[in-house]
């Protein structure tokens, strides 16, 4: 019987710190199965992805250590995935810790240490920083508060 690992996630801007997390995970069992987070379910969890849901399911699922990928629509869908899909283990980063302890009535619960350094929202950050449209609106303020400066002169 193939013990089927599960793991839920937006995975925007993918990085090492989702690598080295889905390695891991995949290292637990013999089937990794990646819930990725559609774009309508981050909006209920204030998070706006820069790559959208297709995106980010085609790069995770593209992984050779990802064996399955389905989307993810709301937080209580766990225990029924668990059950539809076999699974013995689910696992996360240790920064969810304590928050899905609830499911150990159906599998086992593993929380992995988070890669240091690494985050989507770093990574979004610098992105809509480099955006045009913001660097045009930073020069009006900019334009702005050194016309103020100058009528306080
Ligand atoms: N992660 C990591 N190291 C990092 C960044 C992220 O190990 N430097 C892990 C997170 O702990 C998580 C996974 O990568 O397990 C995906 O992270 P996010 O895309 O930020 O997922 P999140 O928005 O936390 O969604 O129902 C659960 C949610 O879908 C989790």
């Amino acid at each position: 019987m193939s013990r089927n690992v599960i793991t839920y996630g937006t995975f925007d801007m993918f990085h090492v710190g989702h690598l080295r997390l889905l390695q891991r995970l995949r290292d637990l069992g013999d089937r990794l199965i990646v819930a990725v987070s559609t774009d309508e379910f981050n909006a209920a969890k204030n998070k706006k992805a820069i790559i959208p849901y297709d995106g980010r399911a085609e790069i995770v699922g593209s992984l050779k250590i990802v064996d399955q990928v389905i989307p993810e629509h709301s937080w209580d869908q766990k225990a029924e995935d668990i059950k539809k899909y076999d699974v013995s283990v689910f696992g996360i980063g240790d920064d969810w810790s304590g928050k899905f302890d609830h499911l150990k009535a159906h599998c086992d619960v593993v929380y992995l240490p988070r890669t240091p350094d690494v985050s989507s929202s770093a990574l979004r950050r610098m992105a809509r920083a480099l955006d045009p449209e913001m660097i045009e609106r930073l020069r009006e303020v900019h334009a702005v508060l050194d016309q103020m400066v100058r009528n306080f002169e």
